[in-house]
C-alpha cells in the first residue's frame, strides 16, 4: 500500500514538473509551495491563497512563494489530501468533510445544526477549540494553518420543493466523501450518494443523482443551480474550510519559514471573509435572477429533530463530548 502511494506520488511530482511547477520554476532560491484548490481562481478561497502567496513573497524577500492549482486540477479533495499526507502537494485548501474519515475530531465541526450563526462559528474556530482541532491533524501528517468561511450548506434538487424531511424521502442526494454526511442525509430519509465535487454537475444532468447540498457560492459557481433549481435554505451544516500543509514539507522548513507561513495563513483569513461576504451576495443575486425557487424559511425543527442518531454515532470519545459542550457554550463573536 505504502509502496503504491510512493510510486503514485513520484508520478504525480513528474506530472507537476511537466506543468512547469518544479521547485526551481520561480528562481533558483525560491521555495515554491504547490497548493491545491478545487474552486475556480475567482472563488474566495482561491483569492485568499493568492493573497497569502503575495504576503509570503513579500515577507520572505522572495524566499517563499505559492504556486496555486485551482479548479481541481490536482484532483478531488479526498485524493489530494492523501497526496498531501504523502508529500506530493505542499498546501491544500479543503473542506472539513473529507477530513472526517482521517481525523475523527474534525467531525465535530461538521455536525448538523451545531453552529447558531456565522459569528458563533467564527468565535469557535478563531478560539482555543479551533486551535485544538487544527493541532489534532498533526499526528496524521497534516499541519493545520487556518480556517476559511464556507457559509451554510442547504439542499437543492431538480425534482420538487423541499419543505420537510418527507419531501427528501427517496431522493438521491449527492454528499461529500464523509460518513457523517452520509448518515445525516440518510437520517433525513434520502438516499445518500457520496461522490467528488467535480462529478456533481454531470450527474445531475444524467439523473444519477436528483440533488446535492452546498452553500450559495458553490451552488452558483458550479452552475448546479441551472441543473437543480429547487433550493431550500436548511442551513444544516456550517462546517468551515481548512488550509492544511504537508508535514513532510513542514519538517524541511526553517523555524523562520514556518513562522512566516503561519502568519501569512492567519493574515489571509480576514481578507477571505470580506471576499466571502461579497461573493455570497453576488451568488444569491445571480441564482435568484435565474429563476431558482428558493424556500427561505423551512420549519427547521422538522430537520433538527432527526439528527440525534448522527450525534450519537459521531461524538464517541470523552474528548469529543468535552469539545462539543465547549462549542455549544461558546458565545457568538459579536457578543464577546
Ligand atoms: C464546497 C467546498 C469544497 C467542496 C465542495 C463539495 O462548499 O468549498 O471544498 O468540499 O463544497 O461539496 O465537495
Amino acid at each position: 500500500m505504502i509502496r503504491y502511494f510512493k510510486i503514485a506520488v513520484r508520478q504525480f511530482l513528474a506530472f507537476l514538473c511537466m506543468l512547469g511547477a518544479c521547485e526551481t520554476a520561480l528562481g533558483a532560491d525560491t521555495l515554491v509551495l504547490r497548493a491545491a484548490e478545487n474552486h475556480p481562481s475567482d472563488y474566495p478561497t482561491a483569492l485568499a491563497l493568492k493573497y497569502m502567496g503575495t504576503l509570503l513573497e513579500e515577507w520572505s524577500g522572495g524566499d517563499l512563494a505559492i504556486k496555486l492549482y485551482t479548479g481541481g486540477q490536482l484532483g478531488e479533495e479526498k485524493d489530494t489530501l492523501e497526496i498531501t499526507i504523502f508529500g506530493g502537494i505542499d498546501l491544500n485548501r479543503v473542506n472539513m468533510a473529507p477530513l472526517n474519515s482521517i481525523v475523527p475530531e474534525t467531525s465535530l465541526l461538521a455536525l448538523p445544526f451545531l453552529f447558531r450563526s456565522t459569528s458563533h462559528m467564527r468565535a469557535v474556530v478563531d478560539g482555543p477549540i479551533g486551535d485544538e482541532i487544527l493541532a489534532s491533524l498533526e499526528p496524521y501528517g497534516l499541519i493545520g494553518l487556518a480556517y476559511y468561511d464556507s457559509g451554510a450548506r442547504s439542499f437543492y434538487n431538480n425534482q420538487r420543493t423541499i419543505r420537510s424531511p418527507e419531501d427528501l424521502a427517496g431522493l438521491k442526494i449527492r454528499v461529500q466523501n464523509s460518513a457523517l454526511s452520509v448518515a445525516m442525509v440518510e437520517a433525513l430519509g434520502a438516499n445518500a450518494t457520496p461522490m467528488g465535487f467535480g462529478q456533481v454537475y454531470e450527474s445531475l444532468l444524467l439523473g444519477t443523482i436528483d440533488g446535492s447540498e452546498n452553500n450559495w457560492p458553490s451552488y452558483e459557481s458550479t452552475g448546479h443551480y441551472e441543473a437543480a433549481a429547487h433550493y431550500t435554505l436548511t442551513r444544516h451544516t456550517m462546517m468551515p474550510e481548512v488550509l492544511v500543509m504537508s508535514e513532510h514539507r513542514w519538517q524541511k522548513l526553517s523555524l523562520q519559514q514556518k513562522n512566516l507561513i503561519r502568519r501569512a495563513a492567519k493574515a489571509s483569513v480576514p481578507y477571505m471573509r470580506k471576499e466571502w461576504d461579497k461573493r455570497v451576495a453576488l451568488s444569491k443575486e445571480k441564482v435568484l435572477s435565474a429563476g431558482v425557487k428558493v424556500i427561505e424559511n423551512p420549519d427547521l425543527s422538522l430537520f433538527t429533530d432527526a439528527m440525534a442518531p448522527v450525534y450519537k454515532k459521531f461524538v464517541t470519545t470523552e474528548k469529543m463530548h468535552g469539545l462539543l459542550k465547549r462549542i455549544q457554550a461558546t458565545q457568538d463573536a459579536s457578543v464577546l
